[in-house]
């Protein structure tokens, strides 16, 4: 498997929720954007389907559109994982699986899959990395939002830029990805300070151009 490192360079979290273009249905342009992304070169996606306008309340539906992504992302040869959600990562051989705080723990999901599973972990402060760290369990942690976003309900306060500078002195060494409002020019400093990889929804949902936009982000990311 790709070095994780490698892997959270360029990371795509989207769910039907995020692509409300006209013209088409969501579960139809999210397959749009994902594979335009692909074609731009994210280096992971990450099934976030929830919220308001998702198809939370449409399981088969969900489940349907999650399997086209992975399906989608296979034949790229990009790594797929699946957020707060183990039965559907299992069912879909997913490469990873992602969780919050208040969701389902690393520990316990090591103790419940019989393959290996990337974990991956949100954390929202220097504490909850350092307990990350501390336990062992997750393979890397997702700090955020940097900034304030629409893309999530009820999120954490910001950590504002220095956060992972801050954690680097502080000796956390565990891979980290950075989300919450990233946009390119935010990369190279995050990077700068010891940030592994960057993690978006808008900046690539967003963009007039999925795929431009995905590409001018990773390469922010890889050159950094
Ligand atoms: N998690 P955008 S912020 C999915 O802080 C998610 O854990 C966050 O979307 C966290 O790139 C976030 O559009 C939304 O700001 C990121």
């Amino acid at each position: 498997m790709n070095d994780i490192r490698n892997i959270l360079k360029c990371y795509f979290v989207a769910g039907s929720q995020d692509c409300d273009r006209p013209s088409a249905n969501r579960a139809d342009n999210l397959l749009s954007v994902l594979e335009q992304a692909l074609q731009g070169g994210i280096t992971c996606f990450q099934f976030r389907d929830k919220g308001k306008n998702s198809l939370a309340d449409f399981p088969e539906q969900q489940r349907a559109l999650a399997a086209q992504c992975r399906e989608l992302c296979r034949r790229y040869g990009v790594p797929f994982f699946v957020d707060d959600d183990l039965d559907l990562a299992v069912a879909l051989n997913a490469d990873g699986i992602h969780v919050g705080q208040e969701d389902i723990s690393p520990a316990e999901i090591k103790r419940k899959i019989s393959k290996p599973m990337i974990i991956g972990l949100s954390a929202h402060n220097l504490q909850q990395l350092s307990q990350a760290q501390a336990e062992g369990v997750a393979d890397y942690c997702g700090l955020g939002p940097v900034f304030p976003t629409l893309s999530k309900e009820k999120h954490q306060a910001p950590t504002g830029m220095e956060c992972i500078g801050e954690a680097r002195k502080a000796g956390i060494t565990i891979p980290v990805v950075m989300i919450g409002g990233i946009k390119q020019e935010h990369i190279k400093p995050l990077i700068a300070q010891g940030a592994d990889g960057v993690a978006v929804i808008s900046a690539i949902t967003q963009a007039d151009d999925a795929k431009q936009a995905a590409a001018a982000l990773k390469q922010a990311a890889c050159i950094s």
